[in-house]
């Protein structure tokens, strides 16, 4: 009998140390991280009022850079407003931005999502945008770049939604086989294959996370795991506080309310 209850209370004992051990080094594990801070520049939260895990500090889990106007920015593009899901920057129309500089979209923790059309010039590749609602866009943005640069190269476009309604991100490989001299802009819709659904013009929507395997998330939140992503294949996560609660839901920011 008796070693029957020692054995069981010796597992509760472990049972209980496995369960609050973690707790206690995820808590130590936690506050060895620097806080992160909104404050850009002059000390002001940037005018697009972001929120964790978004910041300007090295103790965010995505940290941004800002103007000395205090607008966040993702390299050179401006951050418009951020979401529980995505983070919309403004590409503006420039004929002659070198292609490289797409390569700032594609983060450790954020990448272009699959419905933007992307607008390029002077590719070696032919690919000719067929989303029929960006026609009258292209042909716009091709008579910009004849009359003020003079130059009359076809232009190309890529989008997965063209071709796959499902696809989450914009394939980078895809992207940098059309050897493309120019990034000229993009366009960013809900659905591109529907004509009664606004374009935004010059905008590009990225889907953002927070890498790691596990949801760390407030326990008013549902978690979202994504997988397999472009910084390398890698997991990561975001939290959404439930309908109900306000924050953004992060365990390392401020939870939910
Ligand atoms: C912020 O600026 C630094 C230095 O120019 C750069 O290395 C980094 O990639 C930038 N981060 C973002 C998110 O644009
Ligand atoms: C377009 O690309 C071709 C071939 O790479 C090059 O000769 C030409 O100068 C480029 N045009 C412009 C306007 O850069
Ligand atoms: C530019 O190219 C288009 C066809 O690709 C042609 O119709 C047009 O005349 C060209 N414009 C100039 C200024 O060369
Ligand atoms: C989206 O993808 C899933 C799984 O990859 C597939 O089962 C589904 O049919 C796809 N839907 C559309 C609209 O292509
Ligand atoms: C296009 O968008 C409208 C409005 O959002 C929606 O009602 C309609 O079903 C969509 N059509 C298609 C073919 O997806
Ligand atoms: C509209 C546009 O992109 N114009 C560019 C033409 O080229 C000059 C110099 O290369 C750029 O300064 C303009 O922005």
């Amino acid at each position: 009998m008796w070693p029957m209850i020692l054995k069981t209370a010796l597992s509760t004992i472990l049972l209980l140390a496995s369960g609050v051990l973690p707790i206690i080094t995820a808590a130590a594990h936690r506050a060895v991280h620097p806080p992160c801070s909104q404050a850009c520049g002059t000390g002001m939260p940037a005018k697009q009022n972001l929120m964790y895990p978004f910041g300007f500090s090295p103790g965010c889990a995505i940290q941004l850079n800002c103007t000395k106007d205090g607008d966040a920015l993702v390299g050179d593009f401006l951050v418009q407003s951020a979401s529980p899901d995505t983070v919309v920057i403004t590409i503006e129309a420039k004929c002659d931005r070198p292609f490289g500089s797409i390569e700032q979209l594609y983060g450790s923790n954020y990448a272009p999502m699959g419905n933007n059309a992307i607008l390029l010039n002077n590719c070696t590749k032919a690919s000719p945008c067929d989303v029929a609602t960006t026609q009258v866009i292209q042909a716009q943005f091709r008579s910009l770049c004849e009359r003020s640069n003079k130059t009359n190269t076809s232009m190309s476009c890529l989008s997965e939604e063209a071709n796959n309604y499902n696809t989450t991100f914009l394939n980078r490989r895809s992207l940098f086989a059309l050897g493309c001299e120019y990034f000229l802009s993009s366009i960013s819709a809900e659905e591109l294959n529907n004509v009664s659904v606004s374009l935004d013009f010059q905008m590009l929507q990225l889907v953002w996370w927070v890498n790691g395997d596990r949801c760390e998330c407030s326990q008013d939140a549902n978690c979202v795991r994504l997988s397999g992503l472009p910084n390398g294949g890698g997991n990561g996560f975001r939290c959404k506080c439930r309908d109900g609660f306000l924050g953004e839901g992060f365990l390392a920011g401020t939870g939910c309310c």
